[in-house]
């Protein structure tokens, strides 16, 4: 039977971030161990990390899928000698190449981005008056440059690598946000 990860909807040529799982039970519902599992893409030109996994303890055998390009809609099925075969489809997309934050009074909005490789994250200062900056604290270097403490105007940063950053104000404790570089 089904476990968790159906439905994602996440970017073209890109793992998802939840893997596929499913349980095997028996007639009583219990947990069985042992049940390979063989796992194939039936649509969408995906990949999986392995094609055959075999259940745990708890009955679960899990699979990871990367998206692959163009198709909206790509599916995964699982089947297993003696189950019903169920289906995982996730609904992919293009990742934006181009991502507007606001730099708020202790906030960036929004906190958490994705950006398509090569493409540019502007932040742009709400004219208050108070002094904000924008400093990677995480991340694959070399990182981005950091922004200067200012209280106006726009920061850009262009990200050549698929990776996560996350930077904070260092003025405002708790003011902080992530970039997510997809391919
Ligand atoms: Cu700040």
């Amino acid at each position: 039977m089904k476990g968790s990860g159906d439905l994602q909807v996440w970017f073209f040529n890109n793992p998802l971030l939840a893997p596929y799982r499913v349980i095997a039970r028996d007639a009583n519902g219990q947990a069985v161990a042992g049940v390979s599992v063989t796992w194939a893409v039936t649509s969408g030109a995906g990949s999986l990390d392995v094609p055959v996994t075999v259940t745990g303890s708890d009955g679960a055998a899990a699979v990871t899928h990367s998206l692959g390009p163009a198709a909206a809609s790509q599916s995964v099925s699982a089947s297993a000698t003696g189950l019903t075969s169920v289906e995982f489809v996730a609904t992919a997309a293009s990742a934006p190449t181009a991502v507007a934050v606001r730099v708020g009074s202790d906030t960036f909005v929004p906190r958490d981005v994705v950006v398509q490789v090569n493409g540019t994250v502007t932040w742009t200062w709400n004219p208050s008056g108070i002094t904000h900056n924008i400093i990677y604290t995480s991340g694959p270097t070399p990182r981005p440059a950091d922004s200067p403490t200012k209280n106006s105007g726009t920061h850009a940063n262009t990200y050549p690598v698929a990776a996560r950053y996350h930077y904070t104000c260092t003025i405002h404790a708790g003011m902080e946000g992530s970039v997510t570089v997809v391919n």
